[in-house]
C-alpha cells in the first residue's frame, strides 16, 4: 500500500535542501464546502505527514493562495457561492498558480464535468464517495512527477543547487509578499576567485569538484528558508529573508571564513581550497528584482578591486 509518507522519503535525498518555499512536507489546500470531509481528510493527511489547509469556499481558497505556496489542491465542484468552477479561472490568470496540481474531488459522477475539469486544467478528477487510500495514492503520483519535472527543470545538474530560473521565479513572488507584509530581505552574488586557474591547473573535472563542493558547503551553512541558487558559471546568488544587510555580511563572512579554512573539494589525494567575493544588497521598496541583483553584483565587482576574499555591501 503506498502512502503520502513516501514523498517525504525522496526528498530527504534531495541535495538542494530546504528554498524559499520551505517545508521539505507536502502543503495541501483543501477546498470544499463539506467541514465533515475536510476534518477527516485533514486528519489522514496530516498522519501521511503533509501541512493541510482548508478552505470552505472559493473566496477563502484565493486568499490562502495569495499568501501560502502549496504543491497541490483538492478541489470540490458544488459549492456556494461560487462554484469550484470559478477557482480554475483565478488560478489560470497566475503565471505562478497556473501549473499547481489540481485534483477536482466531486460528488457530481457526470461525463461533461469530468471533461470540462480536464480542459479547464485539472490533473485528476476523484468522485464522492472516496476511499482515502486511493485519494492518497493519486496525490502521492501527482506529487512524484512533480516534484520530478521541477527537479529538471529547477535544478542545476551539476551542484543540485535551484538554478537561475527558479531564482527568478520564485524571488519574484517573495517580492510580492514582502510588499504586502513588509519584512527586510538581503541578496548575495558570490563568485569564485580565480577560478579559472583551478581549471587550467588541475583540469575542468577538478573545477566541477570545487563548484560542487562549495555550493554544498554554503547549502549546510544557510537556513531553510535562504534560497541558494547557482547563477551562472562560477556565480552564485543566494536570498536571506528576514535579514538586513548587516545580518547578511555577518552571515557571509562567517562562511567565507569555513570556505578558506576547510578545503571544498578532494581528487587523487590531493585538497582543493578556495575563496570567494561577495557582494551584499538589501531590497528597498520599489526596486526591481534586476536593480537588486545589479546592486549585489557591483558590490562584488568592488569586493574583486578591493583584492578579493572579501565581503562588500
Ligand atoms: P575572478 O577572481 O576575477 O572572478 O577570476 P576568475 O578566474 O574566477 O573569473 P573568470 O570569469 O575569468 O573565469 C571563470 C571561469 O569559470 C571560466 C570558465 O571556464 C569557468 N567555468 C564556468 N562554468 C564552469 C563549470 O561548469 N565547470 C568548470 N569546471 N568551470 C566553469
Ligand atoms: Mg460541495
Ligand atoms: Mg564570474
Ligand atoms: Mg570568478
Amino acid at each position: 500500500e503506498i502512502s503520502v509518507t513516501e514523498i517525504q522519503m525522496d526528498e530527504q535525498q534531495d541535495p538542494g535542501g530546504g528554498s524559499l518555499l520551505g517545508s521539505m512536507k507536502s502543503r495541501l489546500l483543501l477546498v470544499d464546502d463539506d467541514e465533515v470531509l475536510r476534518n477527516y481528510l485533514t486528519r489522514r493527511l496530516q498522519l501521511d505527514d503533509c501541512i493541510v489547509d482548508e478552505a470552505a469556499d472559493v473566496e477563502s481558497a484565493m486568499k490562502l493562495l495569495r499568501e501560502h505556496t502549496y504543491d497541490l489542491v483538492t478541489l470540490d465542484l458544488m459549492m456556494h457561492p461560487q462554484s469550484g468552477y470559478e477557482l480554475f479561472e483565478f488560478l489560470k490568470e497566475d503565471p505562478t498558480l497556473k501549473w499547481l496540481p489540481l485534483i477536482v474531488l466531486s460528488g457530481r459522477n457526470d461525463l461533461n464535468d469530468k471533461v470540462r475539469c480536464f480542459h479547464l486544467g485539472a490533473d485528476d478528477y476523484v468522485t464522492k464517495p472516496f476511499q482515502y487510500e486511493e485519494l492518497a495514492a493519486r496525490i502521492y503520483g501527482l506529487l512524484k512527477r512533480t516534484k520530478n519535472f521541477e527537479q529538471l527543470a529547477f535544478r542545476d545538474p551539476l551542484t543540485g543547487v535551484f538554478n537561475r530560473r527558479y531564482f527568478d521565479l520564485q524571488i519574484g513572488m517573495e517580492l510580492q509578499r514582502i510588499e504586502r507584509y513588509p519584512a527586510p530581505i538581503s541578496l548575495v552574488f558570490i563568485d569564485i576567485d580565480c577560478f579559472k586557474r583551478i581549471n587550467d591547473t588541475y583540469g575542468h573535472h577538478v573545477g566541477d569538484l570545487v563548484l560542487q563542493g562549495l555550493a554544498h558547503l554554503l547549502q549546510v551553512n544557510l537556513r531553510s528558508t535562504d534560497l541558494l541558487a547557482r547563477f551562472g558559471g562560477e556565480e552564485f546568488v543566494i536570498a536571506l529573508p528576514n535579514t538586513t544587510v548587516e545580518q547578511a555580511v555577518a552571515t557571509m563572512q562567517s562562511i567565507l571564513n569555513k570556505v578558506r579554512l576547510n578545503a571544498v573539494a578532494q581528487y587523487e589525494g590531493q585538497t582543493f581550497s578556495i575563496t570567494f567575493s561577495a557582494g551584499v544588497a538589501e531590497w528597498h521598496e520599489g526596486m526591481t528584482v534586476a536593480e537588486w541583483v545589479a546592486k549585489a553584483d557591483d558590490a562584488m565587482y568592488q569586493a574583486k578591486q578591493q583584492g578579493r576574499d572579501r565581503i562588500v555591501s
